[in-house]
This record gives structure tokens, sequence and C-alpha cells, in this order.
């Protein structure tokens, strides 16, 4: 198939699960064109079968902000006359729907069926932002296709648009081959000189991450042991949270790494991984951890749940509650036989539901579908 593949390119989850998906699909013979502003920061395939198309941001006296969502539209049906494309497959709904829709109307009669993945904010946006609501149902109720990454974001999409839309749950993946265990020893001596348990955060530091949550809740294991925290990733709380670690005197066992490629290298050296955040439709770099053998502590929200089992391959607790929180991690790394028996649970439940080789194939039928419900309903 000819698959264009629309998403932020930036650090998020939804563009890191749309690259993942787009390397996925060339692996397997498909040919992939990514459009966006900006190479997807995760596109580390050099495989002949994948393309990327720049969306240029125009720019004239005029326009105060350019006006993003239509050029996009344009690129796309473009793209799609050039290269034929089979279908559009478009990350989080705002405002990328919404130019699949009119790309789609522009390349009439030529079939441009799209789909649309859900992802989390793009829906639970609206809840604050009612503004975007219409235009938000009115792209869902037109795409040929809809996916959401979690049971929970189904439900919650059907409840906040009051929608009849079919949408099929396709749960994000991790590439298990890649993401596994892999210890190495010098990395692990350059955060913990002196083999202190090390503990991980990965994200994009927005504030419902809880970055600086992060920073209590190890402050708090800090008090009973020896022990390091690693924080993979920036975005707008890392001044905050590197105040508080200063404040707190923990600028000596607190790495800030920034945005980093192949986390999985970074993940496999971790004991315990925190992901406290407030809402999260999924929580991918908790599965990214749990399939390199890291047990996790996580809020108890959202599609968080449907990933992290309670008590057996990590704590949930409830968000902002970083005194259990501690309590949990403090669980985990004192009885460190106790941790990594957890941690290998947690690849292998990570691997019952979640691994790429199974979660691809649950695409490439969608795909399969919505093309042949597409000719047959417009034939
Ligand atoms: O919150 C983020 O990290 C960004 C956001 C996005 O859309 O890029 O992430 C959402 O999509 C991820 C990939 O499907 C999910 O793993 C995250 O749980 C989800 N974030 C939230 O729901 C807050």
């Amino acid at each position: 198939m000819k698959i264009a593949i629309t998403c932020y390119p930036t650090y998020g989850g939804s563009g890191v699960v749309a690259t993942e998906l787009g390397m996925e699909l060339a692996a397997r013979g498909h040919e992939i064109h990514f459009i966006s502003y900006a190479p997807p920061i995760r596109l580390t395939d050099n495989n002949e079968r994948i393309y990327f198309h720049e969306v240029e941001n125009s720019s004239y006296p005029l326009f105060d902000h350019a006006p993003y969502a239509l050029t996009l539209a344009v690129k796309m049906m473009q793209v799609a006359e050039a290269e034929d494309l089979d279908l559009l497959h478009v990350h989080y709904a705002i405002p990328h729907s919404v130019s699949a829709l009119l790309a789609r109307s522009m390349a009439a009669p030529r079939k441009l069926p799209f789909i649309t993945t859900l992802h989390g904010t793009d829906i639970t946006l609206v809840g604050n932002d009612r503004s975007f609501l219409p235009i938000t149902k009115f792209s869902i109720e037109q795409s040929d296709g809809v996916t959401a990454i979690s049971h929970y974001l189904k439900q919650r999409t059907l409840e906040e648009f009051d929608i009849k839309h079919p949408i099929e749950v396709i749960p994000n993946f991790v590439n298990c081959d890649l993401y596994c265990r892999k210890d190495d020893p010098a990395l692990r001596a350059e955060w913990a000189p002196d083999g202190e348990p090390i503990l991980m955060h990965l994200s994009n530091f927005r504030p419902v991450k809880r970055l600086t949550d992060v920073v209590e809740i190890f402050a708090l294991v800090r008090e009973k042991m020896r022990a390091k925290l690693v924080l993979i990733g920036d975005g707008p709380d890392r001044g905050a949270a590197e105040y508080l670690v200063r404040k707190k005197k923990l600028v000596h066992d607190v790495h800030f790494l920034g945005k980093q490629d192949f986390v999985y290298r970074h993940l496999s050296q971790a004991d315990l991984f925190l992901l406290p955040s407030d809402i999260e439709s999924f929580g991918l770099a908790a599965l990214e951890a749990m399939a390199c053998e890291v047990p996790v502590v996580a809020s108890n929200v959202g599609g968080i749940p449907e990933v992290v089992e309670h008590g057996v391959d990590g704590y949930l607790h409830e968000p902002r509650d970083v005194a259990a929180a501690a309590g949990y991690a403090l669980d985990i790394l004192s009885r460190s036989d106790h941790g990594r028996a957890m941690g290998q649970i947690a690849r292998i439940n990570a691997k019952k539901k979640y691994c790429a080789n199974d979660v691809i194939p649950l695409y490439e039928n969608y795909y399969r579908q919505v093309i042949g419900a597409v000719a047959t309903t417009h034939a």
C-alpha cells in the first residue's frame, strides 16, 4: 500500500507512534510518505520506501499566523496525486483530520480515504476549550476510519463528542526486538558510579507529566536510600524541576539528559520508571520501559491501567500522591530481586499485547478494510 502519514514531528507521544508506525510499515514493504512541517524526530530509518514531504509555512504580511491547516491540506492532495496514494493516515485530530478532509474533497472524484488516530490531548483538550468541539467532532465523523490508542480514549471520545461513528481500538506498540534489556555497565557507571539504583523518567516535560512530582518522589526515596534519577526529555517544566533539584540539594543525584534518540539504550539501564502524570491516555513511555524489563510506578489514570498491572509489573497510585509513589518505589528498589522479577514480568506483559509484530498487522487490516469500504461505497 502507499500511505501518507501526518503527525506532529516534535517530541510528543503521537508523533513517536506515527513515526514508528511508518518505519514498521516500510519494513513490511509498504511505501510511506510522511507529510509535516519538519521531519519527525524519531525518523531514524533510511529505508528507501520512506519519503518526507515538507509543508512550507507561508508568510504574508496579512497572516499573523500562517494557515498551516490549509497548506497541509494542499500538500496532502498534491502528494496523493503525484504518488498515487491509497490512504491518508493522520495522527492527532486537530488540525490534521480537518486538513485530510479538505484534501479528500479537493482530490474528488479521485478516492482519497483518510483515517484519524486519536491520541489523547486532541480529545481531552476539547474539555478545556469548547471552541474546538464542533470542528473536531465533524472531522472525526467525516473520517473514513477512526482509531483510538486505548479503550479509555475510545470511551472518553464517545462520551465527550456524543458521536456514533465506530472507533477501532488499536493500541500503541513497541518494537520488542529493539526495546529489550541490554545492560551497559559503562553508561550505568556514568550515572551511578557506586552502583546506586537508577530511577528514570522520559517525557516532553509538559505540566500534565508532573515533572516536579518526579523530583519530589525521588527526594523522598533519597531520604531512605542512595539512588540516582535520570530525566530524559525537555519542555516547559524543566526550569521548575531544575530549581527544585537545587532546592532539595540533589544536584549530584539527578541527571538531565535532554532529548535523546534511541531511548531504549537509556531505559535499559533503569531499575524503575516513574510516570506520575495527571492524565495519560496510554503512557507509551511506560510501555517502552516495561519492554526493557523496567517496572513502573505510575498514576492510576486514563489508559495507564491498561498497560501497567498494579502489584504485578509495577504499582499505580492516585495522581499527585507523591508519598504513595515513593512508598512503592522504595518497595521495588529496596529489594532488588523483587524489582528484577517485576521487571521481567513487565516485559512478558508488554510482549503479550503490545509488540509491533502483533499490532502493525491490525493497522494493515484496518487500512485494507477502509480502502475496500470506500471503493465499494463510492463506486
Ligand atoms: O502527552 C504527550 O506526551 C503528548 C501526547 C501526544 O499526543 O503527542 O501524548 C498522547 O499520545 C501518546 C501516544 O499515543 C500517549 O502515549 C499519551 O498517553 C498521550 N498523552 C496524554 O494523554 C496526556
